[in-house]
């Protein structure tokens, strides 16, 4: 007799993104389908290097990446113990943060060649968050920078990116961004 069991691996997701992007009240919009005021988001604390929640009736673990720089170097340097059987990464691109536009960009592109190949069939997924329904229409521009800035990289490495807009106060963009994966 083996010891074999019909237990799967669970399905890794990871989420990265800059700090203050949304990663961890997404994480816990998944697991607690947590409908929030227009008015008042949550307060949370920054996550400290990489915190694993198990979605058990999905057969799921999300890795959600600490954005602050200092944790960010910390799982860069190793990346294959973090980001090795990535089924799925989403990188969190905060739309009202229009200051860090450009070092969000930087740090997707820094980013999106480790996954790679560290996990060459990962699906990759970008969601814009923040998107508001009280979010003035005017700053979506900022989307579009985003996008024409990483252009020619996502071309160069022939991978193809799904693309969402999301907020807490509209759970369906969040369980449709990762209805793949729940
Ligand atoms: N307006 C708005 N605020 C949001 C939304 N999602 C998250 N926030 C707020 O953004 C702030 C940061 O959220 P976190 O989830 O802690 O951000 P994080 O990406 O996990 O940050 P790090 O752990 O430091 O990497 C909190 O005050 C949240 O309430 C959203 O869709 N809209
Ligand atoms: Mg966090």
């Amino acid at each position: 007799m083996s010891n074999e069991t019909n237990q799967e691996e669970p399905i890794k997701v990871v989420i990265m993104g800059l700090e203050n992007a949304g990663k961890t009240t997404i994480v816990d919009v998944l697991t607690q389908k947590i409908r929030y005021d227009q008015l008042t988001p949550p307060d949370m604390y920054p996550t400290k290097n990489v915190e694993r929640t198990t979605l058990i009736e999905k057969n799921t673990v999300v890795w959600d990446f600490g954005g602050q720089e200092l944790y960010r170097n910390e799982y860069l340097t190793d990346p294959e113990n973090y980001l090795r059987f990535t089924s799925f990464a989403y990188y969190v691109a905060d739309v009202q943060d229009y200051y860090r536009l450009y070092s969000s960009t930087m740090y997707f592109m820094t980013v999106f060649p480790i996954i790679i190949r560290n996990s060459p069939d990962a699906k990759m997924i970008i969601l814009f968050h923040k998107m508001d329904p009280t979010y003035d229409p005017s700053k979506k521009e900022l989307k579009k920078k985003f996008l024409d800035q990483i252009e020619s990289f996502i071309e160069s490495h022939k991978t193809s990116i799904e693309i969402f807009d999301t907020t807490i106060f509209d759970i369906k963009s969040i369980t449709t961004a990762f209805s793949r994966v729940l």
